[in-house]
């Protein structure tokens, strides 16, 4: 077994309370052996990131910072500010100074051709951690290292169909049009739906995955729609917290009037579920640093990576919450 697979199965294997299987395991990550710290030292890597509209998202730039420092990568990093076309300048500034690898967060999944062909041109392997990108010529890209969205979204669909025993007016607060989060978790909770004739999307507009965003989303719906609203699902947890304050200044009860669902599973969203107010998250992890520098260290010596590695996810509920809030890593 090399070292990448070594390591992607250590991500796969990723478990955090309440799975069915083992209610209290506290958060655990990926370890890395002394000669996969070694083989990274001194490399220059580029990280193009997205942003920081998320707390899921500063949580996954401290993991890769953090790991390039334990392993003496010299990392050149860039947030793109939520636009593409920072991240498309990022990455022709990492190919004017030699980068050995770039690992690139996109923003969304289209358009990422035609610099992906100068940056395969210039032999600089891409890793792709947390979103995917939509393109004909995979050989574009060495990796993605993320979670199955789909999978995400069909979870919550479910749960809602369960707790609300399939009778819900529904408010979908989607992630940034055009991300393959945004896209998938509306695609995998449409489905999770489809079967319940009396679950229905009402209203569904993007908060940005972003807190200000998501409850100035929520004011809109709760002034067009009102006591109508009977659950909430957000495409990330941050863009629930804004919606759960946006329901408290209405004067109704986030958690209870409303039921609110949502993914990404930080540390806030645990507190929110201790005190009442949300429901329920699908955990995705976004502690991607250690898997990623597996990947560029097997890619840069020449091995051939998975075109894929799924990072696996867990649902937790309201009562489990008080029990794993301590072991929370981000
Ligand atoms: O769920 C959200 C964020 O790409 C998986 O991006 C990531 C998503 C995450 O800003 O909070």
């Amino acid at each position: 077994m090399n070292k990448f697979t070594l390591s992607a199965l250590l991500v796969l294997s990723l478990v955090v309370g309440c799975s069915k299987h083992d209610e209290t395991k506290p958060a655990s990550v990926t370890t890395q052996s002394s000669a996969s710290t070694e083989s990274s030292a001194g490399k220059v890597v580029g990280f193009s990131q997205i942003g920081a509209e998320s707390t899921w998202r500063t949580a996954e730039t401290d993991s890769i910072k953090s790991e390039a420092q334990k392993r003496g990568v010299d990392l050149r990093f860039v947030d793109a500010q939520g636009k593409q076309e920072n991240q498309i300048k990022a990455l022709r500034a990492f190919v004017a100074q030699h980068v050995q690898a770039i690992i690139l967060a996109p923003v969304v999944e289209t358009g990422w051709e035609p610099v992906l062909k100068e940056v395969k041109a210039a032999k600089i392997p891409v890793i792709l951690v947390d979103r995917g990108i939509d393109v004909k010529d995979e050989s574009l890209y060495a990796t993605l290292i993320a979670s199955d969205f789909v999978a995400e979204g069909k979870m919550a669909g479910d749960w809602l169909a369960k707790k609300t025993e399939g009778k819900a007016n529904i408010v979908e607060l989607q992630g940034t049009p055009g991300a393959a989060p945004a896209n998938d978790r509306k695609k995998g909770f449409a489905e999770a739906i489809a079967s319940h004739p009396d679950m229905k999307i009402i209203k569904s507009q993007t908060g940005n995955f972003n807190r200000n965003d998501g409850k100035a989303t929520m004011e809109a719906f709760l002034k067009s729609e009102g006591k109508n609203i009977t659950a909430v699902y957000a495409h990330n947890d941050d863009m629930a917290l804004g919606a759960i304050q946006a329901i408290e200044e209405a004067g109704m009860k986030p958690g209870k009037d409303i039921i609110v669902v949502s993914i990404d599973g930080v540390h806030d969203a645990f507190q929110a579920m201790v005190d009442g107010k949300l429901n329920c998250t699908v955990e995705c992890n976004p502690l991607l640093g250690p898997a990623a520098f597996d990947a560029v260290d097997a890619v840069t010596s020449g091995k051939e990576l998975p075109k894929k590695t799924i990072v696996k996810d867990e649902l937790f509920e309201q009562d489990k919450a008080k029990e794993v809030i301590g072991s929370r890593k981000y």
